[in-house]
């Protein structure tokens, strides 16, 4: 995560500005929204934004959250619940500070919370909690999942009874720190300087069947394009930075993303979990913000993309309200780009 260019939004007029959606609430900031639908309701789980008075740097320790509120609704356009705090850091042994992107799953007969969190000596981890009940509370295992590292853990069910989790996320999300498989706190502090090197991977693992371990090493998931050569570290617009969101149309698997710097939700399509993935376009264009991050869920035979802004707070970059907004694949298998933001 970074927010080098945030103050250059801040400073764009507030008069011109045109939103396709509303924030789906308003009395807490939220972001990074990973939606599923659960016994026919649909239920987001978000970070929960908090103005931590932390300046703003390209590590994104202004991003200091502390807890997760979980949200559901029956239906699209219907009545948003926030149902208070699902966990709170503080019942987090292992965990030393921000609490970033989440998500959920549901298995066993209980739902996972699956959560990023930098431990006690600053290396993000992922951590999972557990309820029976979707908006928890939850409780956190006493450590982060062995062999976990870096960010924006997303939790994909393959119709076979699979669940495979994306992570990972550059720059603040210390990827690039996790090069030959170990922490290095002296590895680049970004992909920056290495122009035509393959760039640096999400990565996917199979879960094993209690949800509480990796069942098999990590690996990368590998992006490339039309000529089937591997994105390069210089191709800002269109190489993986965070974000990772697994969804499966006609049979075809997509993985979306945010390319941070240039603030796209882009998506490439592949025919097995672990890809390769062939790069497609944007899904998403800028938002007002720094960040952008996404879901895709489908919802009564219409899909759905769940996304951030910063209106509520008027573009500052580490306060966010989550939104949502149809999302349409054409014949041809494509994905309609959505504009949900203009000035
Ligand atoms: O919310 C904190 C971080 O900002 C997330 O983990 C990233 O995906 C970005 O949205």
């Amino acid at each position: 995560d970074s927010s080098n260019t945030a103050a250059t939004e801040e400073q764009a007029p507030k008069t011109n500005r045109t939103y396709l959606n509303k924030p789906l609430i308003s009395e807490i900031y939220t972001a990074d929204p990973s939606a599923h639908v659960f016994n026919n309701r649909i239920y987001i789980y978000p970070s929960h934004d908090i103005e931590s008075n932390i300046a703003q740097n390209d590590n994104g320790d202004h991003f200091a959250m502390r807890d997760y509120h979980i949200l559901s609704m029956d239906s699209i356009g219907g009545k948003v619940t926030n149902h208070g705090v699902a966990l709170d850091m503080k019942d987090v042994p292992w965990a030393g500070r921000q609490l970033w992107a989440p998500d959920a799953a549901f298995a066993n007969g209980k739902y996972y919370l699956y959560f990023p969190a930098k431990d006690k000596s600053d290396v993000f981890r992922i951590g999972v909690a557990t309820s029976t009940s979707p908006t928890g509370p939850f409780k956190a295992e006493p450590k982060p999942i062995e062999g976990s590292f870096s960010i924006d853990p997303a939790v994909f069910k393959d119709d076979n009874g699979n669940y495979y989790m994306y992570f990972g996320g550059i720059w603040g999300g210390q990827l690039q720190r996790w090069q030959n498989g170990k922490y290095d706190p002296n590895g680049s502090k970004t992909d920056l300087g290495k122009e035509n090197e393959s760039a640096l991977t999400a990565k996917v693992v199979r879960l094993s069947k209690d949800m509480l371990h990796f069942a098999e090493p990590v690996k990368d998931v590998v992006i490339l394009d039309k000529e089937g050569k591997p994105l390069l570290t210089k191709d800002h617009d269109r190489r993986f930075f965070e974000a990772a969101w697994m969804h499966k149309y006609n049979g075809k698997y997509y993985f979306s993303y945010s390319t941070g710097d240039t603030h796209y939700i882009a998506y490439a399509t592949g025919d097995n979990p672990y890809g390769p993935f062939t790069y497609q376009g944007v899904i998403l264009n800028p938002v007002l913000g720094w960040t952008n991050h996404q879901s895709i869920v489908e919802v009564n035979k219409k899909w759905y993309l769940f996304y951030h802004d910063t209106e509520l707070s008027n573009g500052q970059t580490h306060l966010r309200n989550v939104k949502v907004t149809e999302l349409k694949h054409n014949p041809d298998g494509t994905i309609e780009t959505i504009t949900a933001y203009k000035e």
